[in-house]
């Protein structure tokens, strides 16, 4: 009998031991035990982690009872019986504290859904608007497409200050602008070695001037990115029609230019050709190489990227869909057949391109005296239709004859941007209390509703739990008086994927909009006008994996009336 209680007291030390193993190794080790569960199960193995230990300990105490449940036992030795006691208090703490332990570390970001934008791409998307400088020739012509025969005479602006360009850029909140290096009609705005069709030839600075260098010396002085467009249809050199003296001659272009300024930011390429110019193959391969060989953070844009895409019309309208994601082997440059894929990208798409909405302030991309710049309104429905869908506005403002940005587009622009700050720097949704369908990883763990309203649009979110749950929402419930919006703002957290299919918005439970996917930003101005109510539920109810929000917006713009309302 007494070698039996001698056992039994060993037992209950033996099992008190494997309980705590057990549970010290359950704790510190659940990531290296789960790291091939998908997203789900994952995530319910973290948070139930307590339990199992704890249940093991209780099986382990019924199936091997303390000592005193034995029948007739002999009396424990003092010291294993106070072993004993010492062990299931241990335990009984341990497992008390268990949840802080296992809280020790954050809970992760879910996995990415690919194609990921690169690193350029993102900083391309957060600029939303970048302006485009059409300046050349065809600035003293009249004209639009200059034919190549005119002469370096003809370009003499005589007030010529690139730093005015900048300064409008920099009061309209534009960090990145492009210059037409060249355009159609082949003259070059800086003093090309190998054509004398450059402002070389023209009266302006004694022919000593470089219009690229005064550009990206004001832009680099102002803090302003800067881009190029290098017009591939030239409609002066005579090598254009051979493909290897006139490709040779682009590149050797290309290399002056992007060797020469410093950092550029985009280079823009198109595929613009007459219908009566002579044949020519671009060697599109050999060009994207040399410029990413050149400058390593550049964007390329063009009808097929690779860094950014054409929306597919030149009136800055993205498509009320608008994937970043698309199939680039289904594009080419130039190709007409291609435009509505274009304008609205594809959710099966395996490569990130984001597309990039060119419009002039003017009917013209060049400056004419009798133009006058777009209304306000028109200016604002751009806005939403291009920034709102997901995509950058590339908006051009071409400088005048004597070389200036004129003082009509100036004012229109401050108009432009006061608009904007007014209508975006009040968010509703900041008074409100928030709540959501779920929370990944919990109430603490960094993905709560609540991130939808910080400064970070790109890597703070909410997320919801991965449970396979495909209704996903977040509320919005005013605290004292009613909310009174005519635009909803979503974004979504792309460093991570675009992910939303579909989602609506409801208004004291009533569907007021609905929409596809979302992306970098997504603005909804309420076809109805503005609408009243306490609260506003934004539910996803598709999408590639859980969706992430990063940003959402309840804004009153005072700009919008709907016609008829
Ligand atoms: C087009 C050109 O033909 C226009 O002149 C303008 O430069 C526009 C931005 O791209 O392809």
């Amino acid at each position: 009998m007494v070698f039996l209680g001698y056992m039994s007291d060993c037992f209950c030390c033996l099992r008190g031991l494997v309980s705590c193993v057990f549970l010290v190794r359950s704790t510190c080790n659940v990531n290296d035990n789960t790291q091939h569960f998908t997203q789900t199960k994952l995530h319910s193995q973290h948070s139930s982690l307590s339990s199992p230990f704890f249940f093991c300990f209780l099986a382990l105490h019924y199936l091997y009872p303390p000592p005193s449940t034995f029948p007739a036992p002999p009396p424990p030795s003092p010291s294993m019986a106070n072993l004993y006691q010492l062990l299931v208090i241990s335990l009984i703490t341990i497992s008390n504290f268990a949840p802080t332990l296992q809280n020790h570390f954050a809970t992760t970001p879910p996995l990415p859904v690919l194609p990921l934008p690169s690193y350029s791409q993102l900083k391309w998307q957060q600029r939303e608007i970048i302006f485009f400088h059409h300046f050349g020739v065809n600035t003293f012509t009249n004209s639009e497409w200059g034919n190549g025969t005119e002469s370096p005479k003809i370009f003499n602006p005589k007030g010529l200050n690139t730093a005015q360009w900048i300064d409008v850029a920099v009061q309209t909140g534009v960090s990145l602008s492009i210059l037409t290096a060249k355009h159609h009609d082949g003259f070059c705005l800086w003093p090309s070695k190998y054509t004398d069709h450059s402002v070389n030839g023209s009266p302006w600075e004694h022919g000593n001037g470089d219009v690229v260098k005064e550009f990206t010396e004001s832009a680099k002085a102002r803090g302003v990115d800067i881009g190029l467009y290098l017009s591939p249809w030239d409609r002066h050199d005579r090598r254009y029609g051979d493909i290897l003296a006139y490709n040779e001659y682009y590149l050797a272009q290309l290399q002056e230019l992007l060797n020469k300024y410093g950092s550029v930011n985009e280079i823009w390429f198109d595929g613009a050709k007459g219908s009566n110019a002579p044949n020519m193959s671009y060697l599109f391969s050999d060009w994207f190489q040399m410029v990413a060989e050149l400058q390593g953070t550049i964007n390329i844009f063009s009808d097929a990227g690779p860094g950014v895409r054409w929306v597919g019309n030149e009136k800055g309208f993205a498509g009320t869909t608008c994937w970043s994601t698309i199939n680039r082997t289904s594009l080419s440059i130039g190709n007409e057949s291609t435009v509505n894929y274009l304008n609205t990208g594809d959710p099966r798409g395996t490569d990130w391109l984001p597309a990039e909405c060119d419009v002039s302030i003017r009917p013209g991309w060049f400056w004419h005296k009798s133009e006058s710049p777009k209304k306000l309104s028109d200016l604002l429905e751009i806005y939403y239709n291009s920034v709102g869908r997901n995509c950058v506005l590339l908006l051009n403002v071409p400088p005048n004859t004597t070389g200036l940005i004129s003082a009509n587009d100036i004012q229109r622009l401050k108009e432009f941007k006061s608009a904007i700050n007014k209508i975006f720097s009040n968010n509703l949704a900041e008074s409100c209390s928030i709540k959501a369908s779920s929370i990944r990883g919990g109430k603490n763990s960094g993905f709560g509703p609540e991130a939808v309203l910080d400064n970070d649009h790109l890597w703070t979110y909410w997320a919801p739990k991965d449970n396979g749950n495909k209704d996903h929402w977040i509320e919005f419930t005013a605290t004292n008086e009613q909310l009174r919006f005519n635009v909803v703002r979503i974004q979504e957290a792309i460093g991570l994927g675009q992910r939303i299919k579909k989602h609506e918005i409801y208004v004291d439970g009533k569907r007021i909009a609905k929409g596809t996917t979302v992306g970098y930003k997504k603005l909804h101005r309420l076809e109805n006008g503005v609408v009243k109510g306490r609260s506003v539920r934004i539910r996803v109810i598709g999408s590639r994996g859980i969706p992430l929000i990063s940003s959402i917006g309840l804004h009153f713009d005072p700009f919008w009336h709907p016609i008829g309302r």
